[in-house]
């Protein structure tokens, strides 16, 4: 197919014209082996391009099944594109695009919820994958357990418990966590074991999945047989997952352009560095990732906490002051000498010493390697982009830490300054302007979390009503000595502005509370 007047749309003609990364899955979508839930770019830039080259090295069933979210943004152009879509990767030798052979059925979850459940219960599939980030997982950061406040997850737990259910055929779930729970169990009937391996930065991300699903199917009265197939036969492998994939944008079609002479709708950037560090524990097979790029490993709860303190709650720290301080970009705001002074006090004085570090990780290598990759102005990562949903990110990123500290009476006041710079963004005291960066910031709970500090009439008061409702976590907001400092920190950077507040905790961190 041509575009007209132009040049050719990607698809499978294009194949052998276009560099291929890895190689291309089967054709036949009835022997794809991989179910994706959250076809965004990441997954596309990582899970995607691991496979393709897994396959390369050992042939395999291994296609994809991909499911976008909510919209056909994603799904229809790459229908087109028989499934295809291309990488590109910038970085400052300059920029690459290879083509990503490896989806083979794709639909949309929140259109086809049925779909997906059949395709679960589907022996022909082996595992599952899932980018659907911090908020898919349905955790409660007030308590850990299941979110049983959100709305939508109490529709689904209502419609599938057989006592509530208003109609014999209960409504399809909306929620991932629903989602799963109707698979698995709908997988018990064939016994055929499965692997559900969550690609988020989640903490304990397999464990934490695996609670979510139990607690659902608990809660919603599922037969003890579902429960005792997921117990035995599904399994919910670790992983740390690490690439820097920016929002695509119109002109990463045009580059693609330039560099394959395809017209691809569904094009993803991202940087050259990827890291996959999984849990191997997959009772029906896998992909040979260990050829692909991908590390296998049992030490992947130590990766995990590398992944969340040394890059994730740092990004944020750069995303909230460099968009209070009017910088577009990442790499633009750690240019700032005060920016990259403070997250790196963050890393180094108060994230690293929590960590329980893997034996094989070259940590200062990959603190070295992030300042770079920070770096990267092709990439040009938005700062709106890194502190959106806040509320979801910061309760995986700041209170594990935060506690460490506290509990041996030391104040992390870059963590703090980390909670107090983003309540500036998202959810600004009364009267202060954060800036046009800060206010393209989305959240979905930023309107709860404004109602939750409307009646405050300090900054200091804002912070404390929005700590005690529990958004980061109950136990974190039971310190008295955080709540305040957040409170400072908050009241110097609207009152002086986000530098004089990072000066300001950079004289703070780690004193001894008396
Ligand atoms: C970022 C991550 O937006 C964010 O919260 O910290 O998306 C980050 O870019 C990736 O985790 C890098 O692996």
């Amino acid at each position: 197919m041509t575009v007209p007047g132009s040049i050719p749309l990607l698809g499978r003609s294009r194949l052998g014209t276009v560099p291929l990364l890895g190689a291309s899955a089967p054709e036949d979508p009835a022997r794809a082996g991989i179910i994706h839930l959250g076809l965004g770019a990441f997954h596309r830039a990582h899970a995607a391009v691991h496979t393709a080259l897994a396959m390369q090295a050992e042939p395999g069933d291994w296609g994809i099944v991909g499911f976008a979210n909510r919209s056909r943004r994603v799904v229809d152009p790459m229908a087109r594109q028989d499934g295809m879509c291309s990488v590109l990767e910038l970085s400052e030798h300059g920029a690459r695009a290879d083509v990503v052979d490896v989806h083979r059925g794709l639909g949309v979850m929140a259109e086809e919820p049925e779909r997906v459940i059949a395709e679960i219960a589907d022996p022909a599939r082996k595992l599952l994958t899932l980018t659907v980030s911090e908020g898919g997982y349905s955790v409660s950061p007030r308590t850990g357990g299941l979110d049983v406040d959100s709305p939508a997850l109490r529709t689904d737990l209502d419609s599938a418990d057989p006592k509530k259910a208003r109609s014999a055929t209960p409504a399809a779930p909306r929620t991932v966590i629903g989602l799963l729970a109707a698979g698995l169990t709908a997988r018990s009937r064939t016994g055929e074991p499965f692997a559900v391996l969550p690609c988020d930065n989640v903490a304990a991300a397999g464990r934490t999945t695996r609670r979510m699903v139990t607690e659902f199917l608990e809660l919603s009265g599922a037969d003890e047989d579902a429960l005792a197939f997921v117990r035995e036969h599904v399994s919910f492998p670790d992983a740390m997952v690490d690439r820097i994939v920016p929002a695509t944008t119109p002109a990463t079609s045009e580059q693609v352009a330039a560099l394959l002479g395809v017209q691809d709708d569904a094009p993803v950037r991202a940087e050259k560095f990827s890291m996959w560090v999984i849990e191997d524990d997959f009772p029906a097979g896998r992909p040979a990732w260990e050829q692909g790029g991908a590390i296998m490993s049992s030490e992947v709860d130590k990766y995990e906490q590398v992944k969340l303190r040394i890059l994730n709650g740092p990004h944020s720290l750069i995303a909230y002051l460099g968009a209070l301080d009017g910088r577009p970009t990442i790499p633009a705001a750690f240019a700032e000498d005060w920016i990259a002074e403070a997250t790196l006090s963050l890393i180094h004085d108060e994230n690293l010493p929590t960590i329980d570090l893997p034996s094989d990780l070259d940590v200062q290598g990959y603190i070295e390697d992030l300042t770079h990759r920070w770096r990267n102005h092709d990439l040009g990562h938005r700062t709106r982009q890194v502190g959106s949903d806040g509320s979801m990110r910061l309760p995986q990123r700041v209170p594990t830490p935060a506690l460490f500290h506290l509990r041996d009476g030391r104040l992390p006041a870059m963590l703090a300054l980390t909670v107090a710079a983003w309540f500036a963004c998202v959810v600004p005291p009364a009267g202060f302007d954060p800036g046009e960066q800060a206010a393209a910031m989305t959240d979905p709970d930023q309107a709860r979390l404004q109602e939750i500090a409307a009646g405050a009439t300090t900054p200091a008061a804002h912070a404390r009503a929005l700590l005690e409702s529990g958004c980061l976590s109950a136990e974190l907001a039971a310190h008295e000595e955080f709540t305040d400092l957040v409170g400072a920190l908050l009241t110097t950077l609207v009152t002086a502005g986000p530098r004089a507040a990072a000066a300001e905790a950079m004289t703070l961190s780690l004193k001894e509370i008396r």
